[in-house]
């Protein structure tokens, strides 16, 4: 029988992001995944309200944090990981294709020092790796076409799909980022959907369509049954014909050009500079136009 961790999603309603606690209940030991460093874009504040949300049910459950995760660097917020890891001591991952997104975002930005190594993290994790959650077994599938180092996290029946499948109403991810590409977004979610039918899927945004309340949970088989995207559309072409049509009308997320600095690097603000204030770059016209 597969081992069934408890999960605990934490909704940011700023960004739409699901945030998540991943437990092994038999041994107190848990993962975080995709946190959320909270930004407000009018005053350039950053914030840790969520991140420390996380930090006190994790006290109060008395769990050990074993991982800090996140499944790709994110282009709509900024990733906690750095402070989770001052606070917690644990270990921050992401999938090693992230040096690949980093040597693309390192000429847009023009960052000639930056370490396009991946070394800004603890651990760099492979296609189809094993790691465990407490007792829990756990493994890495590549998930390529939001972003080409996206990655889920299998931890016992619980998928972590991230920017794949989005809740059944909502459809799918983009993948018109620099690096995405719609044909390999519909082979990684293939491989999702070849999971087991009972498997637990996570998602990483719910949008509420229609005003609904947020929800990140369902199945396999729902997703199989009734996903709007994918209970229709059969083959990679007609996939990528929709999504890509899609995408042409969806502007860009507000803070991408923002959140790939510190997402590259792992959650790590700018450093500051000689009048201790940081300060991030944003690149003009570095992004193909804009949906007017
Ligand atoms: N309005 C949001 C858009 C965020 C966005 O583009 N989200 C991505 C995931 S990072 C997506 O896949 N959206 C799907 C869609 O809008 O159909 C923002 O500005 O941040
Ligand atoms: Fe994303």
């Amino acid at each position: 029988m597969t081992a069934k961790p408890e999960v605990t999603g934490f909704f940011e309603p700023r960004t739409s992001s699901i945030q998540y606690v991943v437990a092994d209940p038999e041994t107190g030991k848990c993962a975080i995944v995709d946190p959320v460093l909270d930004y407000d874009e009018k005053s350039a504040a950053t914030g840790t309200k969520e991140a420390d949300r996380i930090l006190a049910f994790i006290a109060d459950k008395g769990y050990e944090v074993e991982w800090i995760l996140d499944t790709h660097p994110h282009a709509d917020h900024f990733s906690a990981a750095q402070y989770l890891k001052e606070k917690t001591g644990a270990p921050t991952a992401i999938g090693e294709k992230v040096t690949e997104v980093q040597k693309l975002w390192k000429g847009i930005y023009n960052w000639p020092e930056f370490r396009e190594d991946g070394s800004q993290w603890d651990k760099l994790f492979a296609d189809r790796e094993t790691f465990k959650v407490g007792n829990i077994p756990a493994f890495v599938m590549f998930s390529p076409g939001h972003t080409l180092a996206s990655i889920t996290y299998v931890v016992g029946d619980a998928a972590f799909v991230h920017d794949t499948l989005f809740m059944p109403d909502s459809g799918t991810a983009r993948a018109d980022f620099p690096g995405g590409s719609a044909k390999a977004l519909w082979h990684s979610i293939q491989d999702i959907l070849a999971l087991p039918d009972k498997t637990r899927i996570f998602t990483g945004h719910d949008y509420q369509p229609g005003g609904r309340d947020p929800m990140w949970e369902s199945t396999v088989a729902e997703q199989k049954a009734q996903n709007i995207h994918m209970a229709k559309l059969k083959t990679a072409e007609e996939f990528a014909a929709v999504r890509d049509a899609r995408d042409k009308t969806l502007p860009m997320p507000k803070l991408i050009l923002h959140a790939l600095q510190i997402n590259t690097n792992a959650g790590r603000l700018p450093e500051p500079e000689a009048n201790g204030c940081r300060y991030l770059k944003i690149p003009l016209n570095a992004l193909g136009g804009a949906a007017w």
